[in-house]
C-alpha cells in the first residue's frame, strides 16, 4: 500500500467532464507537478493541467485530500478535465510518469476497506450500487452503504461472544457446569441467536436477488403461448407469435422490471419430438435453459388440456430442474373456456395461475406468484431490503449450522466445550461478512469484481 495508485474513474467514452482519480503517498507530489501547487485540502481549485515541458494538456478543477479524511483514507487527488478518452489517457500517462501505476479494479475501494474508512459489505455495496438496475436495487445498495448491513451482523456477532463467553465461565467450574448448562437461559438463548440468523438469511436472501435478478425459463409445448406470454411480460413485441406450432426455435431473451427486481427472462422453442434439424437444435438449447433457470414458467393450453400438474404431465423437465428453482404452471388461453376466470392456486411444490396470454386476463395474478415465487415477501420489501451478495448468504448459513451443532450438543449431551466452539465457528462466519475474519484471497476476489477507478 505504499504506491500510489491513479486511475480513471468516470466511464470510457466522451463526456463533459472526465475523472482522474489518484490516491497514495505521492499524491500531493504529483499535484505539484501538474497544477504548481497543492490547493487546500476539500476545496476546488481551477488551474490548468501541465506537461513536462510546461504545456497545457488540459484545464479544469482539482481537488486534494489529504489523509485520513479521504475516500480511501490517503492523500487523494482528483482532476476533473474534459471528458474525452484521448485527453483524459494523456494526463493519465503524465501521473504515472510522476510515480503513479495504474489501480487494478476496486483498489480504491480495497484502500478503503484496509484502511478501515468503510468493512467489507459497504465496499460490495459500492459496486452494487453502481451495478444497480432498478430503484430498488439501489435504494437497497445505499442501506447497506450506510451500514444497515453491517450494524444487523455486528449485533448479532456480539451477542454470539456474550453467549460464549457465558458457556465458557460454566467451563470453569465443572462441578457446576451440569446445573449451569441445564439453566433454560442457555438454550433460549441459542433458540433466539437461531431465529435471528434465520431472519437476515431471509433478507440476505432477498438481497441477493435484488442484486442478482432472477432467471426465468419460459417453456411447455409448440403453441401454449409462451411468447405471447413473454410480449405480454415485456408489453413489446419481443418474440414472433404464429398460430404455426414450432415458430420459436432460438431463444428469445428479455428483461423485465418487475417491482425494482430484475428478471432475466428466457422464451424457449416448444417441447417436443421432431425430426427438424433446426428445431432439434433450439429444443436442447431449450433444455440446457431449464437447467439452470431459477423460476420456470410452464405454459399449457387450458383449452386442450385440464390437468395442471407438471409431474404428471412433464416428469423429464422436473426432474431435470434445480433443486432450488421453482416452478409456476400456467394455465393459459382461459379465454377460450367459456366463463372461465382467472385464477391462483398454491400448491406446496408448485404454484398454477390461470390465464390468458392474448388478452392479458390474470397477468397480475401470475406477477403476484413470480413475486411469492422468488420470496420477494412484500413485508419484508417495506421493512427494508438491504443488498447481499451469495458470498454473504454462504456464510450466514455456515453460521446457522454451527448454532444449529451446538444446540444440539447442549440438548443431546450438555457438552458446553463443544457448544462453545461451535458458537466460534459462527462468529468466525459472520465476522467474514463484514471483512473482520477475512482471508486475503477471498479479499482480492471480492475487488477484483469492481470497475477500474472504484
Ligand atoms: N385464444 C388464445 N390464443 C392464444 C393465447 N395465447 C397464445 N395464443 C395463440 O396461440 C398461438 C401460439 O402462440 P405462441 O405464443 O406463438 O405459442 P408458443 O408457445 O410460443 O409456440 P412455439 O413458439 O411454437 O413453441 C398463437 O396463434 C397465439 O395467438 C391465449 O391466451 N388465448
Ligand atoms: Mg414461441
Amino acid at each position: 500500500m505504499n504506491d500510489t495508485i491513479a486511475a480513471i474513474a468516470t466511464p470510457p467514452g466522451r463526456g463533459g467532464v472526465g475523472v482522474i482519480r489518484v490516491s497514495g503517498p505521492n499524491s500531493a507530489a504529483i499535484c505539484s507537478a501538474i497544477i504548481g501547487k497543492v490547493p487546500k485540502p476539500r476545496l476546488a481549485h481551477y488551474a490548468p493541467f501541465l506537461d513536462a515541458d510546461g504545456a497545457k494538456l488540459d484545464e479544469g478543477l482539482a481537488l486534494f485530500f489529504n489523509n485520513p479524511n479521504s475516500f480511501t483514507g490517503e492523500d487523494v487527488l482528483e482532476l476533473q478535465g474534459h471528458g474525452g478518452p484521448v485527453v483524459l489517457d494523456m494526463l493519465l500517462k503524465r501521473i504515472i510518469s510522476l510515480g503513479a501505476r495504474l489501480a487494478r479494479a476496486g483498489e480504491f475501494s480495497e484502500r478503503a476497506f484496509l484502511n478501515n474508512k468503510m468493512d467489507l459489505v459497504q465496499a460490495e455495496a459500492v459496486a452494487q450500487l453502481i451495478s444497480a438496475s432498478t430503484e430498488q436495487a439501489a435504494v437497497a445498495a445505499m442501506r447497506s452503504l450506510q451500514g444497515e448491513f453491517s450494524e444487523t451482523i455486528n449485533t448479532l456477532v456480539q451477542d454470539l461472544i456474550h453467549l460464549r463467553m457465558y458457556v465458557e465461565a460454566a467451563i470453569d467450574f465443572p462441578e457446576e457446569e451440569i446445573n449451569f448448562l441445564a439453566d433454560a437461559h442457555i438454550l433460549n438463548s441459542v433458540d433466539n441467536l437461531l431465529d435471528r440468523i434465520e431472519i437476515i438469511y431471509q433478507r440476505a436472501k432477498q438481497g441477493v436477488v435484488l442484486d442478482e435478478g432472477v432467471n426465468v425459463v419460459i417453456a411447455g409445448r409448440p403453441n401454449a403461448g409462451k411468447s405471447t406470454l413473454l410480449n405480454q411480460l415485456t408489453g413489446m413485441d419481443t418474440a414472433i407469435v404464429t398460430p404455426i406450432a414450432g415458430t420459436t426455435r432460438d431463444i428469445v431473451k428479455a428483461q423485465v422490471n418487475l417491482d425494482g427486481v430484475v428478471l432475466n427472462v428466457l422464451d424457449t422453442a416448444g417441447l417436443r419430438e421432431t425430426e427438424d434439424v433446426v428445431e432439434k437444435v433450439g429444443i436442447q438449447r431449450a433444455w440446457n435453459a431449464i437447467e439452470l433457470a431459477d423460476l420456470v414458467l410452464l405454459v399449457i393450453d387450458a383449452a386442450t388440456e385440464k390437468n395442471a400438474d407438471p409431474y404428471a404431465l412433464y416428469p423429464e423437465l422436473m426432474a431435470k430442474i434445480k433443486e432450488s428453482s421453482r416452478v409456476i404452471v400456467i394455465q393459459n388461453k382461459i379465454d377460450c373456456i367459456a366463463n372461465k376466470e382467472p385464477a391462483i392456486h398454491n400448491f406446496d411444490q408448485y404454484i398454477a395461475v390461470q390465464i390468458s396470454a392474448n388478452t392479458g386476463v390474470g397477468l397480475d395474478l401470475l406477477r403476484n406468484a413470480i413475486k411469492t415465487a422468488i420470496g420477494l415477501n412484500n413485508n419484508a420489501a417495506d421493512s427494508g431490503l438491504f443488498m447481499a451478495r451469495r458470498r454473504h448468504l454462504a456464510a450466514i448459513e455456515r453460521a446457522q449450522q454451527a448454532v444449529f451443532r451446538g444446540k444440539q450438543q447442549l440438548q443431546r449431551s450438555m457438552a458446553g466445550e463443544l457448544l462453545a466452539e461451535e458458537l466460534k465457528e459462527a462468529q468466525l462466519s459472520l465476522s467474514e461478512i463484514t471483512g473482520k475474519f477475512t482471508s486475503d484471497d477471498l479479499l482480492g476476489k471480492i475487488f477484483a469484481e469492481f470497475c477500474i477507478g472504484k
